[in-house]
């Protein structure tokens, strides 16, 4: 049987690891962080402690200025991410050691990751090889681009579990495959291989497994070379018209933020620290 850790994905950079996790692996190189969801044996399903430590990774990343560019993938050829861990579902009972389903605390925090991910300032490109399926695929669809493997399969299947995801799973799926697509692939539960998918929009390319990082962190260092503050203000500005208010408020937040950067913005700072009326009128009312 194969080993479903083993990973025939060829690496593309000298990975240095950073932090000390149980169900994650965190890595930076060359301005790139790697998060790998690290549980092959279920097919990197998650449960609450895996998000916690994937919404760990996302801070770490987001906070550190020589990181411009996050790749979420998982470990091993078999699986990007199976979705939610079926033996957890917010029911007490479970005998494993997750500290939050052991207290029988439902908690869906992946909605949490997703909504982080959407909001991180910084690019962030899903590396799929194998399965990205059910809640593994709704974290595919939250980053800003999917390179898929050729071995990649692509579905949800919450109708035949019992779960579904009605936020960002099947309103920003719908926004990418179109609406009919959106509700194909959400009430029949198929399964769509990598051409499939890349044939309806769903992944940005499709490449040999082997080559699968080579690929996607030729993408992130071609993104290296462009200026981080536009690339943020093209994701927030993306987002935008998805995140409803939540959307323009981090375009706005962008906004104040270069705003803050302005000789004009300081001199209304400077002007209140000096106990000063502020001078204004020495700037252009532009047109
Ligand atoms: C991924 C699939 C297609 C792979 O098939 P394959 O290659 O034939 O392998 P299997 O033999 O099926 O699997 C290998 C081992 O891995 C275990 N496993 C696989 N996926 C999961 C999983 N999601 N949870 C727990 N275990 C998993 C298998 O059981 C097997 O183990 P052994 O060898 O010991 O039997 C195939 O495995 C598949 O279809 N998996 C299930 C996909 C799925 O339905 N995912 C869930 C979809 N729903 C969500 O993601 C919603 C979020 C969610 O559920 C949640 C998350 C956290 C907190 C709460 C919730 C909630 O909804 O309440």
């Amino acid at each position: 049987m194969t080993d479903p850790a083993h990973s025939s994905i060829e690496l593309a950079c000298d990975w240095r690891s950073v932090g000390d996790y149980r169900d994650i692996r965190y890595e930076v190189a060359e301005g790139i962080a790697k998060i790998t969801i690290n549980r092959p044996e279920v097919r990197n399903a998650f449960r609450p402690q895996t998000l916690f430590e994937l919404s760990d990774a996302f801070n770490r990343a987001r906070d550190d200025d020589e990181i411009g560019v996050i790749v979420l993938t998982g470990q091993g050829d078999l699986a990007f991410c199976s979705g939610g861990d079926q033996r957890i579902r917010g029911d007490d009972g479970y005998i494993g050691d997750d500290d939050v389903a052991n207290r029988g605390i439902g908690r869906l925090n992946v909605l949490d990751l997703q909504v982080q991910i959407r909001r991180t300032p910084k690019p962030v490109i899903a590396m799929v090889a194998g399965y990205a399926v059910g809640g593994g695929h709704v974290l595919h669809i939250v980053c800003d681009l999917t390179i898929a493997a050729d071995n990649a399969r692509f579905g949800q299947t919450g109708p035949k579990v019992g779960s579904f995801d009605g936020g960002y799973g099947s309103g920003l799926l719908a926004r990418i495959v179109g609406q009919k697509k959106s509700r194909e692939i959400w009430y029949l539960c198929k399964q769509y291989d990598a051409a499939e998918a890349e044939e309806m929009g769903l992944v940005n390319t499709v490449v040999p497994l082997a080559q699968l990082e080579r690929e996607t962190v030729s993408w992130a260092r071609q993104m290296l070379q462009h200026s981080p503050l536009a690339l943020r203000m093209l994701k927030a500005s993306h987002n935008a018209v998805d995140d409803g208010l939540a959307g323009v408020q981090q375009l706005a937040g962008d906004s104040t933020m270069l705003f803050y950067m302005t000789e004009e913005a300081q001199e209304g700072r400077n002007a209140y620290r000096e106990k000063r009326t502020p001078d204004f009128g020495q700037f252009p009312k532009r047109p």
